[in-house]
């Protein structure tokens, strides 16, 4: 909350109005569904309703709860109409133009309503020892499912059991659930980034895409490994090597203090120096935390600047139309100095 207040200072706000279901979770320990955080001079409140009752009396350090109904939002903006003009921040990507209609009825015209993104995100970007401790496990935890699914692949598996298997035993080992929808795709279907996986059966001579993330205790990993069934040709084998590069490069060039945007360079120049760079499709990373996708973005020309605290993954790929992709993808911890690798699983290519 600190932090919130510390932004509200800065920027002049009297009151924020969080509806960013993570950003609340961060906050207050809310892991509901439905709600909305106010955060005022003298008081936080979270608005939310008679389901989470129970589990909100439990959860939530911090701020007072409040069991509204029909609307949270609505009930948190009535709570700050008032005879005095108030400003009143909020993150104007985390709202539809209803629910700012709503809070323009609800809270009335003294209230001055102050959009900015990304207030709690920022917060969030930078990690504590707490958190770092909970993303070692989630990322371990991936990394031990990878290589149990890894001893099931074989010519005739399906990439969807694959895939099965990988959510099945993420739960089995404690994860709340998957962080994104596990990707297996192999053959062809490995030029796809972002493939799901498919009735195809995987065969001899093809890649295999795994690309998997846990939700551990709130927080998330996300681990991606490429192997080839059979052995693979020295075409092949040279695009794995240029990926492994990419991914050094880029964990070279993050530092507290650096662009963002330098661990993609990385990435395309070494790539480029392999005559690959046509074949890397998207960005190099992601801030990863509570949600899969945070800030730092690892992106071209991204201007973020780094600190000591992010977790961020690479993740270079290449994608060769007609014949597969390699992705690896490791999540890495920015130290004051150097950086910390939580994903452990080997690199070297695996042939099976
Ligand atoms: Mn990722």
């Amino acid at each position: 909350m600190l932090g919130v207040r510390r932004a509200m200072a800065s920027l002049g706000a009297d009151a924020w109005l969080i509806t960013h279901l993570p950003n609340i979770a961060y906050l207050c320990g809310f892991s509901g569904s439905a709600g909305v955080l106010l955060v005022e001079s003298a008081r936080v409140t979270l608005f939310t309703d008679g389901r989470y009752k129970i589990q909100a009396a439990q959860e939530v350090t911090g701020a007072r709860v409040r069991i509204v109904r029909p609307s949270a939002l609505a009930a948190a903006s009535e709570q700050l109409r008032g005879r005095a003009k108030r400003i009143v921040g909020f993150d104007p990507s985390q709202l539809t133009v209803a629910q700012k209609k709503q809070l323009d009825r609800s809270a009335g015209p003294r209230v001055r309503w102050l959009p900015r993104a990304g207030v709690v995100e920022q917060l969030r970007a930078v990690k504590d020892a707490t958190e770092i401790t909970l993303m070692r496990a989630a990322a371990l935890l991936a990394g031990e499912v990878f290589g149990e699914v890894v001893a099931l692949i074989k010519p005739g598996v399906l990439e969807s059991d694959l895939a099965a298997e990988i959510d099945y035993r993420l739960r089995r080992k404690g994860a709340s659930g998957v962080a994104f929808e596990t990707i297996v795709a192999s053959g062809r279907r490995s030029a796809w980034p972002h493939a799901r996986p498919s009735a195809k059966a995987v065969r001899k001579n093809e890649l295999v895409v795994l690309d998997l993330g846990a939700i551990l205790r709130g927080y998330c990993s996300d681990l991606t490994r490429t192997i080839f069934v059979g052995r693979a040709p020295a075409r092949i084998r040279g695009w794995y090597v240029a990926v492994v590069e990419a991914q050094q490069a880029a964990r070279d060039a993050l530092r507290p203090g650096a662009l963002a945007g330098a661990a993609d360079a990385a990435v395309r120049k070494v790539l480029k120096g392999f005559g690959l760079e046509r074949h890397f499709v998207h960005s190099t990373g992601h801030g990863l935390g509570m949600e899969v996708h945070e800030g730092p973005r690892l992106g071209l020309g991204s201007a973020s600047i780094l600190q000591a605290g992010n977790v961020v993954t690479l993740e270079p790929g290449v994608y060769i139309e007609g014949t597969g992709g390699i992705r690896i993808e490791d999540d890495v911890h920015i130290l004051p100095q150097g950086t910390e690798l939580l994903t452990q699983v080997t690199q070297e290519f695996i042939e099976i």
